[in-house]
């Protein structure tokens, strides 16, 4: 890939668009793609040096969506759905990538993405009524809309032990895995963090290493993904009825077809509940087991005997107790930290190489050239492996130094807590457009499906400003507070809110607001009220 030189950008003139669109992964290629069809001039920066964003960025061992494949894909072309083969029924990081690509190729995309290139910076000049974005390598581009696909779960969560420079082993952080992987062959090895990447990894490095050590802070909830190659024939099931598929999607909470509901826990007898968690558990997969009954996400006691099930199963595969319990979640309810979907996590504790340290009992206190201390002991291996998750739905957009009306600075306004109209745009910044932002349903579910919603309602917005001959959008600063609110009112019916621990609230980011991210109303719901205000002529949006 080439990238310009700095000396090149800067003899450039500026160049002028409609339309500056930040990221290359799902988000901004569907971006890219919707908004040049409509007609307009599209630039597209991505930082990585190539396109699928978090399928890029995310190489580590293990690394698989959680969402089954048929649902995880754009729905956007009926072409596409039919003609790419999905080989497993969740699709590995690699799958997931050259799907990309080809989507990427197959709409002829290329020609409008610029590599390797950050943007830094986005100030809204007033009198021209123009966003003027620089970039790392030294570009000024003046554009009518910038559309902010910068990810979800794209910027890290950097390490702050103290001592780590002074470590002579290899670091490795998950979402920055070398290309070509990393052979542990014979080597002691360490992972910090048991999110959803930890429980994906571990396992394998687990294969491999000649001892593995795990810094465990808090437990996760995980299921067995049930993992397969996808059967003859089972594709062309899925695309004979992939319309209704889609569509059930797209009107359901999360963002993948409905699972057929029992009703409620509280309804049922434990017996009952029991039988009915075991099919959840036999099928394999997050969404079968949260939606196994309907209240699991908002009563309490519902959501524990799900919890507990998950327990007795962590129980049952550990077969030494004190490792199992300490492998058990107790301190938030399930669900409220996104569940994990694992091949053999539980199992690998089970392995006489593996060792569970719990430094929630017994803190990681520093570095040292050989490995890191706790309170308690020292620990020597040869590589650690970080896998500390994300400054989630807001660091991407806060690293760029976003100026609006009057040069107000986005990390200014969103510094008590995010506040945003449907998660798109932020009153003080016209023409502006965040893909699941804050407020939307974003992280809840399969974000794909969120994603091609958001994109269409932000290009359908566009194309109504341009058909009215305005150019000027901005979130009035009403329906934005409505919004806020009406956001704050449904996070307190889900137990989301009641988590201390879950980066869903911005609670694993020291210093971050403690605020329920996500819309929690659902994608359906969200859905619905944004097709409404589209047929107001988008009230809620001032047009100038
Ligand atoms: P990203 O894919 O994050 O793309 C954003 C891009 O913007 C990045 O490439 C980044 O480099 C670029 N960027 C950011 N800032 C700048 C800047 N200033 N200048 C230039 N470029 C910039 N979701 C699910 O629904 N199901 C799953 O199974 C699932 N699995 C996941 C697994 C992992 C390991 C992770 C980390 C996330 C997973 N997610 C999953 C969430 C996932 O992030 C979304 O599903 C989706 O890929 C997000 O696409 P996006 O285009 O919005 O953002
Ligand atoms: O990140 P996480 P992730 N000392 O924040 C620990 C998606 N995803 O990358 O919980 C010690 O969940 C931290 O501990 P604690 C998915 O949406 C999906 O794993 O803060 N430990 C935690 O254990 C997911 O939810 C898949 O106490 C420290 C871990 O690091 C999201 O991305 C795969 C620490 C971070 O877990 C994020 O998942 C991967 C410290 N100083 C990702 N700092 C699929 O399966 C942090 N930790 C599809």
């Amino acid at each position: 890939t080439h990238s310009p030189s700095t000396a090149d950008a800067k003899r450039r003139p500026t160049e002028i668009v409609d339309v500056v669109v930040v990221g290359a992964g799902f988000g901004g290629l569907y971006a890219l793609k919707r908004i040049r069809d409509a007609g307009m001039s599209v630039r597209v920066f991505e930082a990585g040096s190539g396109v699928g964003g978090t399928w890029f960025w995310n190489r580590y061992p293990g690394a698989r969506c959680d969402i089954e494949s048929v649902d995880y894909s754009y729905s956007f072309s009926e072409d596409l759905q039919i003609d790419w083969n999905w080989t497993e029924k969740y699709a590995k990081q690699s799958e997931i990538l050259a799907y990309l690509n080809h989507v990427a190729d197959r709409f002829d995309l290329r020609g409008d993405i610029v590599l390797n290139t950050r943007v830094l910076s986005a100030h809204f000049d007033e009198a021209g009524a123009m966003w003027s974005v620089t970039t790392s390598d030294g570009r000024t581009v003046s554009a009518t809309y910038c559309v902010m696909a910068s990810g979800v779960l794209s910027s890290i969560k950097e390490p702050d032990f103290p001592g780590l420079a002074d470590f002579s082993g290899d670091v490795y952080q998950t979402s920055r895995w070398p290309d070509g992987g990393v052979d542990f062959s014979g080597r002691r090895v360490a992972v910090i963090g048991t999110g959803s990447t930890g429980v994906q990894a571990i396992p394998l490095i687990a294969k491999q290493a000649a001892q593995l050590t795990v810094f465990q802070r808090t437990p996760n909830f995980s299921v067995p993904a049930r993992n397969r190659p996808l059967a003859a024939g089972e594709l062309d099931q899925v695309r004979a009825t992939y319309a209704e598929r889609r569509q059930s999607a797209r009107m359901s909470l999360a963002g993948f077809p409905e699972v057929p509901s029992p009703g409620r826990a509280v309804d049922h007898t434990p017996e009952q509940r029991q039988e009915i968690y075991e099919a959840a558990w036999a099928a394999g997969g997050g969404p079968r087991l949260l939606r196994a009954f309907s209240d699991i996400g908002t009563s309490p006691e519902a959501n524990a005997s799900a919890a507990d099930f998950i327990r007795s199963k962590i129980a049952e595969i550990v077969k030494d107790p004190d490792t199992a319990d300490r492998l058990s979640p107790k301190t938030y309810p399930l669900g409220t930290k996104r569940i994990c979907v694992d091949t053999n996590y539980f199992d690998t504790y089970n392995r006489p190489n593996v060792t569970l340290v719990d430094v929630m009992a017994d803190p990681i206190v520093e570095f040292s050239p050989t490995g890191l201390r706790t309170t308690g002991a020292e620990y020597d291996f040869d590589a650690v492996v970080l896998a500390l998750g994300f400054d989630a739905v807001t660091g991407a957009l806060m690293e760029i130094d976003i100026k609006g009306r009057d040069g107000e600075k986005l990390t200014d306004r969103w510094k008590h807590g995010p506040r945003s109209y449907l998660g798109v745009a932020v009153s003080g910044f016209p023409n502006l457009f965040t893909v699941t932002g804050p407020g939307s349903p974003s992280v809840l579910g399969n974000v794909v499906t969120s994603i091609e919603q958001h994109v269409d309602f932000i290009t359908d917005c566009i194309e109504f400003a341009n058909r009215k001959g305005h150019d000027i959008i901005e979130a009035a600063d009403a329906a934005e507070d409505s919004w806020v609110r009406h956001v704050a009112e449904k996070a307190s019916e889900s137990l989301i809110s009641t988590s201390t621990t879950s980066w869903y609230r911005g609670a694993n980011i020291p210093g971050k607001p403690l605020v329920v991210l996500p819309y929690t109303g659902g994608v359906g719901t969200f859905r619905e009220i944004c097709e409404r205000i589209a047929r107001n002529d988008f009230e809620g949006f001032l047009f100038g």
